[in-house]
């Protein structure tokens, strides 16, 4: 029996879900629209399956399948990243992240990430996340005045704390991140590199951004964010020996039987990613980020580091309009823009307020907008945060807001 019918409750939520996601303007960086062959593929009866271990050493019978599943979605990940090799099974960016700290880590070693509110993630040392409780981290800032990654401090840090691991990637930073350079400093304090590309490995894929893989030891992600893949996680390496205890921390270290609707999602993921389509998209998402960052910035605001060079970039509103992050993301919210409260560096404001707003293209990119649409959404936003008193002007914006995106369907047919 169809959902319909079978569970009308939820039948009807996942409706208005389908409802919301098509009417907002989704700025959430993190987030994006999924072709409809990778929801099938995730949708599909291989969620059905148990599949403990991996292609052709399974704990169950009647793996068949689930092995060209597997193996294809290594194979292709190997060709779009360029890696020697790969496990497709983390059910999530944090337990690729756990998987590695493991490998390379006993609890309690000395670790470099990036501050969080900084730019970094939870799972680089937040003392609330496994991450901080297990491990010693400490973090790394961006410079003050240009609020961009300071490789001098980091080098200078890993020289006096001598870590055994440096972790870069970052969940809310707009510049192009040198591994190539992190990658010198880990070696001249003889340490481990690891890097968390969650946020970029779309721009990786397309080529748009420095590749991590001929430089870490270690190289994760999710396959959701830029990459337009199912939720999930990835782990990469060029290491025979590492990709051999990567795989038994993975299974059965942390997790159980691999999810392998999400790994043919993934497979799919993979292969739109290696189509030239793929690279024509990621440069407008970095075209429309950069246009709508400019945008805001002649409407005179402050947007962290000056600008963007990827797909994502963080407005103080603090700064520019004397509210919090919080109050931004609930007026716009009004408005039918979604976006995050996010920290800015050296935030004066606690994690639930905090001073900005991080706003990212691939969403909207996926939809089909493109430069005049962000000069629009820059016009949306100025003029909802500059009268949010006044609900029967927001109720006007709304329209205008769904007025745009009816003309830009999420999924046709
Ligand atoms: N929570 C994600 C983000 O929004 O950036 C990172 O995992």
């Amino acid at each position: 029996m169809s959902l319909q019918y079978s569970d009308p409750e939820i039948y009807q939520i996942i409706e208005k879900e389908i409802l919301r996601q098509q009417r907002n303007i989704e700025l959430i960086a993190s987030e994006n629209y999924v072709s409809k062959a990778v929801l099938e593929a995730q949708g599909s009866v291989l969620t059905n399956k148990y599949a403990e271990g991996y292609p052709n050493k399974r704990y169950y019978g009647g793996c068949d399948y689930a092995d060209e599943v597997e193996n294809i979605a290594i194979a292709r990940a190997k060709l779009l990243f360029g890696s020697n090799y790969v496990n497709v099974q983390p059910h999530s960016g944090s337990s690729a992240n756990m998987a590695a700290y493991r490998v390379l880590l006993r609890p309690g070693d000395k670790v470099l990430g990036m501050a969080l509110d900084h730019g970094g993630h939870l799972t680089h040392g937040h003392p609330f996340s496994f991450s901080g409780m297990d491990y010693q981290f400490i973090p790394y800032f961006v410079n003050r005045e240009t609020e961009l990654l300071d490789y001098d401090d980091l080098e200078a840090q890993a020289i006096v704390h001598r870590p055994r691991l440096i972790v870069a990637g970052a969940s809310s930073y707009s510049r192009e991140i040198d591994f190539r350079r992190i990658k010198m400093i880990a070696d001249m304090v003889d340490a481990f590199f690891m890097v968390d590309m969650a946020h970029i490995a779309g721009l990786v894929a397309a080529g748009l951004h420095q590749n991590p893989v001929p430089y870490a030891d270690i190289v994760t992600s999710t396959t959701h964010k830029t990459l337009r893949g199912p939720r999930g996680g990835l782990i990469l390496c060029d290491s025979k020996e590492l990709i051999m205890q990567i795989n038994r921390t993975v299974f059965p270290g942390i997790q159980g039987g691999p999810l392998m609707h999400i790994i043919a999602a993934k497979a799919v993921c993979f292969k739109e990613a290696l189509n030239d389509q793929f690279k024509l998209y990621q440069q407008q998402v970095i075209r429309n980020a950069k246009t709508l960052s400019n945008s805001l910035q002649k409407l005179g605001y402050y947007i962290v580091s000056g600008g963007t060079e990827n797909h994502l970039f963080t407005v103080n509103v603090k700064k520019s309009l004397g509210i919090t992050g919080k109050k931004a993301e609930e007026i716009l919210d009004l408005v039918g823009i979604t976006c995050n409260k996010n920290t800015v560096p050296f935030d004066d404001e606690k994690p639930l307020y905090t001073s900005g707003i991080r706003l990212g293209t691939p969403a909207i990119t996926s939809r089909g907008f493109k430069e005049n649409e962000m000069k629009e959404i820059a016009r949306l936003i100025d003029q909802a945060l500059k009268n949010s008193t006044d609900n029967a002007f927001l109720k006007q914006l709304r329209r205008e807001v769904y007025a745009l995106t009816d003309k830009f369907p999420v999924y046709e047919g």
